[in-house]
């Protein structure tokens, strides 16, 4: 049973039975628990088509019990074409046919539930798949009562209405012949944005949220959420390469926040949900207005900023290491600026991320834990992407036929095309950020495909699998597994809890290039997390203030030697003491 950081509350009870001390402070079931990320079509394949499915979700959440884990976030299991693989959504009342039926998803809820376990849904709601019933009425004709749905133009000058390139290469603006107009979307082609000014758009929504509400579900993640108002008279932006990026017009736009303090006002605040913003573009001082305290819009946000420092001049295709001053001083400032004003979120992976052991460490599970001590000491609610807990690499993918991100894909095709990349150097950068390095199929096992499905895998197994799986980390006390199942607990459900929870961040050395070091207070306990983010062996200064002969090692991934004030810290050595 999930605890609270000073009491056991049953999920049962609502966010209100739970004592408020302030606003800033609130106690909140998803402040004090990590959250679960699951990819449904690389997660576990249950009937042997090669694809993920709720079925065999549904057969893991004994895994994830024994993870610690209390909230799932599915990424979306709705009908969809699978352009972007579900999040081109064709009707959101029903379940994708790959994934099973709505029946397995009620199975699904009902036995997570009596295991504790809370479940999240993927809300796509920027856009809608172009095979949505909504989009098929839009696009039937000029004056059809659904065209409003979505944002029609005429051309200009016989040339789509703006300069904006969408995320997925190319215009964000198709010819629609039928009717002799473009449509805007901000992906593919097959997600068509939808019309937010419309009234008619946002009662639909609604009504689809509260049904999904109604069926007993525990939260939504909202995607590129940011982006459902767009800069008046969609202008013309500035140029990066072949377009204007859209997202430097469409994020943070002047009514998200007037559509989102409607959504919790006609849904979210009827319910005790979670809700996370993806907010592409999102800056501190607009997190303060999405997450903020007083409840009228989410509980909390995605930043991307951190994951954008190994970003290259133009976009993310290049294999720049991330810079860990950066980093730190990237963290720190979400950390400082948000405490008390709005609730943060802590993540370095996701579907759309390359693996952070890859990115950020060496692909040893040493670096796995180190980087996973930094993450998991701070203040937010800390989220865990499928595999990550196993310490799963990038994939070692050869030509573009081994991809099947339609963004990846996209990019090496109209790159490579107009000249602007040499296809063996783009190739490179693909496989290092490319988001197919996580959905390879989770590693359950050292079987054939990994124990994920008997069947053809939709996408290639990473042939690591035989070493780094989940039935080998199961048996070994010092895994990655057993790593993460321990920083679990000791945020849900031990004595520094509160501390972990709800203390505030210090960060200390901020000049060190390489030992990411920080403080977290309260009620008189000190956190000292030391974790040195590199293949190289440290000394950091500890300072005068820290009184050594009272510190109890809280976790860490070397046995400790000697406690001095030069601390002497191996490669990837990350450790967390109690200060009293
Ligand atoms: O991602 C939006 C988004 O910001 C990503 O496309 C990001 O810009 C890119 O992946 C980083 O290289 C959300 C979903 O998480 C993503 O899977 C979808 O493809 C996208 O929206 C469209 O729904
Ligand atoms: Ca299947």
């Amino acid at each position: 049973m999930a605890r609270s950081c000073k009491e056991k509350h049953s999920f049962a009870g609502s966010a209100a039975e739970v004592p408020l001390e302030g606003r800033s402070t609130a106690r909140q079931w998803w402040k004090e628990n990590v959250v679960y990320q699951i990819y449904p079509r690389s997660f576990c394949d249950s009937n042997g088509d090669g694809v993920g499915d709720l079925n065999g979700i549904r057969s893991k959440l004994g895994y994830l019990k024994e993870l610690g884990i209390h909230i799932l976030w599915l990424s979306p299991v709705y009908k969809s074409p699978n352009d972007d693989n579900g999040y081109d959504i064709a009707d959101y009342r029903a379940i994708m046919d790959e994934f099973g039926t709505m029946e397995d998803f009620d199975a699904l809820l009902a036995e997570a539930h009596q295991m504790d376990i809370k479940i999240v849904m993927d809300l796509v709601v920027n856009h809608t798949s172009d095979e949505h019933q909504w989009f098929v009425e839009s696009r039937s004709s000029r004056d059809n009562d659904k065209r409003d749905y979505y944002i029609w133009r005429e051309a200009v000058d016989g040339h789509e209405p703006n300069n904006w390139g969408s995320c997925f290469s190319g215009s964000v603006w198709e010819w629609d012949e039928t009717t002799g107009m473009y449509y805007l979307h901000c992906f593919s082609k097959k997600q068509p944005d939808l019309n937010w000014e419309n009234p008619k758009v946002r009662d639909e929504v609604f009504d689809m949220m509260t049904w999904w509400c109604d069926k007993g579900i525990d939260g939504f993640r909202m995607d590129v959420i940011s982006m459902i108002s767009k800069k008046e008279g969609l202008p013309d932006g500035p140029v990066e390469g072949l377009y204007s990026p859209c997202v430097y017009s469409v994020c943070n736009g002047p009514h998200v926040h007037e559509y989102l303090q409607e959504m919790n006002r006609r849904v979210l605040s009827k319910y005790d949900l979670m809700t996370v913003g993806e907010t592409a573009g999102v800056t501190v001082e607009e997190a303060k207005k999405y997450a903020n305290t007083d409840g009228t819009e989410l509980s909390m946000v995605f930043q991307f900023e951190h994951v954008g420092l190994d970003d290259g001049p133009v976009d993310k295709w290049c294999t720049d290491p991330m810079s860990i001053p950066a980093l730190k001083e990237n963290l720190t400032k979400w950390e400082k600026e948000l405490e008390g004003v709005a609730w943060n979120s802590l993540f370095f992976c996701n579907h759309d991320q390359p693996r952070v052991v890859s990115r950020l460490g060496d692909n040893s599970p040493q670096s796995a834990k180190c980087i996973a001590t930094v993450l998991h000491f701070m203040q937010g609610t800390p989220y865990v992407y499928q595999g990550e807990e196993l310490g799963m690499t990038n994939c070692p993918f050869g030509s573009i036929e081994d991809y099947r991100d339609i963004e990846s894909i996209n990019a090496y095709r109209e790159l490579t095309g107009a000249g602007l990349r040499e296809p063996k150097e783009l190739l490179e950068c693909i496989a290092y950020k490319s988001r197919d390095n996580a959905r390879t199929p989770m590693q359950w096992d050292d079987t054939p495909n990994a124990g994920f499905t008997t069947g053809q895998p939709w996408i290639m197994v990473n042939p690591n699998y035989t070493t780094i799986n989940a039935a080998a980390e199961l048996a070994d006390p010092n895994s990655v597994f057993c790593y993460y199942k321990n920083l679990i607990a000791l945020r849900q459900d031990s004595k520094w809890s509160d501390v972990i929870v709800y203390g505030s961040y210090d960060l200390l050395a901020p000049e060190d290039e390489a030992v990411f070091a920080y403080t977290r207070r309260k009620d008189g306990v000190t956190l000292l997390v030391v974790c040195n983010l590199s293949a190289q062996a440290r000394t950091f200064p500890i300072p005068e203030t820290v009184q050594w002969d009272s510190a109890e090692l809280v976790t860490g991934n070397v046995p400790q030697a000697e406690l001095t004030r030069q601390l002497a810290l191996a490669p990837w050595q990350a450790a967390v003491w109690a200060l009293a």
